[in-house]
């Protein structure tokens, strides 16, 4: 009989799984060819049941993988319970779209967001702004700079001890703040890739480390993400406006998008409880995956 132990994979490069079994026991895995065959691929954060392979070069095999939380496909993450969105006030200017989008991600996927304007030092006053706009909206907001980083137990009072993944577009200093966090450079940052001339994308693999009682992931940067194409509908928008969804609970309409009816509790307030640019991008969201709805069950479905 084989001995089976369970743990988390850590790590996957070029189809090898680190496991972690427990922090003085991690294990080099394979892939099983059943778990191929039923379309699995397993991702950093899984929860995995191993045994013995007889390869001494990688002597273990994943026997199977534990049912997901969740999973991302960009980060490449499975089970995730935090994740940090990193956003710099400038170099590069912050895609506010795109950091909507990933707190209505969020709310669909069960992730607690936790909001860092970083780069503070490039420009307080941006920095001050986007602070006051989303801590007001009801996000636990930071801002941050290299000189003053929001610190380990600021974040660890935050995420507990659950898996905490970093996020956000490229050169916003996600691996800096990693590094940070972790207490020494185990991230490749964007300085030391230029002078080796790789260019900036250096986190080329998710791996946790741990982090506190929990665990924490650096992640590669990305520029868009596509709501229509994670299956998002129009009426998940408002999870990522913890402000609107509040205000809409007063609205008389109980079927309102709170974007084009009149006599909307939530409209009134646009400019006052709800800022401007946030209900722009959800008012543009809702049209956008509403619109994208009516194509589907006019043309496909019929
Ligand atoms: N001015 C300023 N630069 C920063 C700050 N944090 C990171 N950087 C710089 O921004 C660049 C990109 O940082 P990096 O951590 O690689 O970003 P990543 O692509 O999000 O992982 C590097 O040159 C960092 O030194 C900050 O708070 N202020
Ligand atoms: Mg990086
Ligand atoms: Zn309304």
């Amino acid at each position: 009989m084989q001995e089976m132990t369970e743990g988390i994979i850590t790590k996957g490069v070029g189809g090898t799984y680190t496991v972690r079994v427990s922090s003085s026991d991690v294990r080099l895995c394979q892939i099983r060819g059943g778990i191929r065959r039923k379309g699995l691929t397993p991702a950093v954060g899984d929860k995995v049941t191993i045994a013995p392979s007889g390869d001494p070069d990688v002597p273990y095999v994943l026997e199977k993988i534990h049912p997901r939380k969740n999973s991302l496909v960009r980060p490449p993450l499975a089970n995730i319970d935090t994740l940090v969105l990193v956003f710099a006030v400038k170099d590069p200017v912050p895609d506010l779209k795109l950091l909507d989008k990933m707190l209505i991600i969020c709310s669909t996927m069960d992730i607690r967001p936790v909001i860092v304007f970083s780069k503070e030092d490039m420009d307080k006053e941006t920095a001050n702004d986007l602070y006051e706009v989303y801590n007001a909206a009801g996000f636990t907001t930071f801002v941050s700079n290299i000189e003053s980083p929001v610190t380990e137990e600021e974040i660890r009072a935050v995420t507990g001890s659950g898996l905490t993944g970093l996020a956000g577009p490229s050169g916003v200093g996600k691996s800096t703040l990693c590094n940070h966090l972790l207490g020494q450079e185990m991230m490749k940052t964007g300085d030391i890739s230029d002078r080796l001339g790789r260019g900036k994308h250096t986190t080329r693999h998710v791996e946790l480390f741990e982090f506190g009682d929990g665990f924490i992931t650096d992640t590669p940067g990305f520029t868009s993400l596509d709501l229509f194409e994670l299956g998002i509908d129009y009426k998940q928008v408002i999870g990522g406006y913890p402000e609107i969804g509040e205000l809409a609970a007063g609205c008389r309409f109980d079927d309102c998008r709170h974007i084009s009816e009149r006599d909307c509790a939530v409209r009134e307030e646009v400019g006052r409880a709800i800022d401007k640019g946030r209900y722009e991008r959800y008012s543009e969201f809702c049209e956008f995956l509403y619109s994208q709805r009516n194509n589907y069950t006019g043309g496909v479905r019929k």
